[in-house]
């Protein structure tokens, strides 16, 4: 749909690189669309109205008011078509987003933790099963309070991006530390408040290699706009080179963040 897509052209929507990016752009498309006539539609009836009524040719008011049922057919299409947009589009995107998670082996799960100024990435290693935190056992060796105790975290690691593998299903555990976040991925067209005390799940399916920037989308203090961080998506095999790279050996005690100290984007 040329047409359809061009107003999405026009505003500069960021690239897509997940798989229902697409479905969410068909809808602002239409949203945008709509919103283009009714401001038009709107200007011109105001400008109309301006002129009709002027003071001129109506010296004393009308106390009538408006006769015609022109206004409320209007209004009730337009109700109509937002109805559409919102039970016919909006509602079945969310719904797949929020109760179709992918489930299996496969899927990448990634722990996004934020807090002010930035966001900590927790990888639950081979196992797929993420270790134990506690907040008790924050501290500045240990950031988001893994227990090293827990058999399952001893391969967990932690990382400052967010990477993902293309064509493969992932969710991302959004939380927070301290105030409300959100991690805002454009180029996914997903985002997720990252609230203190609550854990919140999002899905999608990148489909494009590259390296894109993440931002906070809720004004979370005096830093709020630094609050960049990065999203890689790799192919397969170079996912897998560096999600066994940073993989702590199961054997040897490594410092906890170890892998979150390396490797810094320099970009
Ligand atoms: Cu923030």
């Amino acid at each position: 749909m040329q047409i359809l897509g061009l107003i999405n052209e026009l505003i500069g929507l960021p690239e897509v690189a997940s798989e229902h990016g697409s479905m969410v752009d068909h809808m602002l498309e239409m949203v945008h669309w709509l919103v283009a006539v009714l401001l038009i539609g709107w200007s011109a009836y105001f400008f109309y109205c301006l002129y009709r009524f002027r003071q001129k040719k109506n010296p004393k008011a009308s106390y009538g008011g408006v006769k015609g049922h022109a206004s409320t057919h209007v209004e009730m299409g337009v109700v109509a078509i937002e109805a559409i947009l919102l039970l016919g589009f909006a509602f079945p995107l969310w719904a797949v987003r929020t109760t179709e998670f992918p489930t299996g082996a496969d899927v990448v799960k990634v722990r996004a933790v934020g807090e002010q100024f930035k966001w900590t990435m927790h990888y639950p290693g081979p196992d797929g099963v993420f270790g134990i935190t506690k907040p008790e056992l924050i501290s500045g060796d240990n950031p988001l309070g893994r227990d090293p105790e827990d058999p399952n975290g001893k391969d967990d690691f932690l990382y400052t991006e967010l990477v993902l593998a293309k064509d493969k299903e992932c969710i991302v555990t959004v939380s927070s530390k301290d105030v409300i976040h959100n991690l805002a991925l454009h180029p996914m067209r997903m985002a997720q408040d990252a609230i203190p005390g609550s854990i919140a799940d999002m899905w999608f399916k990148p489909i494009k290699t590259g390296r894109w920037e993440t931002v906070c989308g809720q004004l979370c203090g005096a830093g709020h706009s630094g609050m960049v961080g990065y999203m890689e998506v790799k192919s397969q095999e170079e996912f897998d080179a560096w999600y066994k790279e940073n993989t702590p050996s199961m054997n040897q005690d490594k410092p906890l963040e170890d892998s979150a100290a390396k490797e810094k984007p320099n970009s």
